[in-house]
């Protein structure tokens, strides 16, 4: 993860400016040539194939901002139907230096480094009670973070002596998490929420906050929300410590628990 500066509320933000453009703080996308803005995009759109769907297609290129807008392939899916891949140029250049991103504070330590630091922080390993909560049935992200086997190559929590895992699968309703925490005197609650369709996942979140808090273990934990569709910035406007999305690493979550906790012992 590239370096973060806090900001004083909790997040972290980033000028960034991208390694490969050192004199140019505007970025287009590079088709042929840098900067060309070049860009593929592709599409269905519910007209029959033939030369109305083609000027339908380009029509809709240029609604998206695309200049010279071209048609490279036009398949008919069913009767009524057409899948289009159009190429297209965008004029517009993103300014690097005026983003500003939320991400969780950590570096990036190695294994043995976490294992160490939560050594030296607690005295004894870190216990980490995770779940795919409510209604939710996806496992595999959360597994992919907490199993042994990890993700990627890179190990999961479970491979570290720094964690003590409990792993309650999924359709976890937010009691029996809390319970389960409570029970344990877990140190971390890690959720994952994968389905956000008619944004069930903010409700869902939001409810175990609420329970934490009713229960008085809010401050007691650090409270990691991770998925798809999960960003920092999401996770902190929900009461959450850090949020991650897609392509973890089990490292980069076992980096900032290790960091989290000896921060909060500093304090
Ligand atoms: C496999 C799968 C299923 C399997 C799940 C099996 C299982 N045991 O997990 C089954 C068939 C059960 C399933 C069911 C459904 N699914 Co499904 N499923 C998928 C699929 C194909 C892959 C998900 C996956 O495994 N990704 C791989 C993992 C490694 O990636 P990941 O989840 O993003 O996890 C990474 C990060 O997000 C992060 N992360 C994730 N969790 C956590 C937690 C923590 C603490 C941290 C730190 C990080 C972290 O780290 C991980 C590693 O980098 C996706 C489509 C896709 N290609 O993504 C749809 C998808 C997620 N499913 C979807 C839907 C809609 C459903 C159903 C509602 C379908 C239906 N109508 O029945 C049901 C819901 C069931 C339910 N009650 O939850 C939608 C969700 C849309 C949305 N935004 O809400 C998707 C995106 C498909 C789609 N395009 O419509 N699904």
């Amino acid at each position: 993860m590239e370096t973060v500066m806090g900001n004083g509320n909790g997040q972290a933000t980033s000028g960034g400016r991208a390694a490969n453009a050192p004199h140019s703080d505007l970025v287009l996308p590079y088709g042929d040539q840098r900067n060309d803005g070049v860009v593929q995009v592709s599409f269905t759109l519910p007209v029959a194939a033939g030369p109305l769907a083609e000027e339908a297609a380009r029509q809709t290129m240029k609604l998206m901002g695309l200049e010279d807008p071209q048609v490279a392939e036009a398949t008919a899916i069913g009767e009524e139907f057409t899948f289009f891949v159009g190429y297209g140029k965008l004029t517009r250049a993103v300014e690097l230096s005026k983003l500003r991103v939320a991400a969780p504070m950590w570096e990036e330590l190695d294994q043995a480094a976490v294992n160490q630091l939560v050594q030296d922080t607690l005295g004894r390993p870190m216990v980490v009670v995770g779940a795919a909560t409510g209604s939710d049935a996806h496992t595999v992200g959360l597994d992919a973070i907490l199993n042994y086997k990890g993700f990627a190559g890179n190990r999961g929590l479970e491979a570290y002596s720094a964690f003590k895992v409990v792993n309650m699968g999924s359709q976890v309703p937010n009691e029996e998490l809390v319970a389960k925490a409570r029970e344990l005197g877990a140190d971390a609650i890690l959720v994952s929420q994968v389905v956000t369709e008619r944004n069930v996942h903010l409700a869902n979140l939001t409810n175990l906050v609420e329970l934490l808090e009713a229960e008085g273990l809010r401050d007691q934990v650090v409270l990691v929300v991770g998925g798809p569709r999960i960003t920092h910035a999401l996770a902190i406007e929900l009461g959450y410590d850090a949020g991650f999305g897609p392509s973890t690493r089990p490292q980069d979550v076992a980096s900032y628990l290790a960091q989290e906790v000896s921060r909060r012992m500093l304090n």
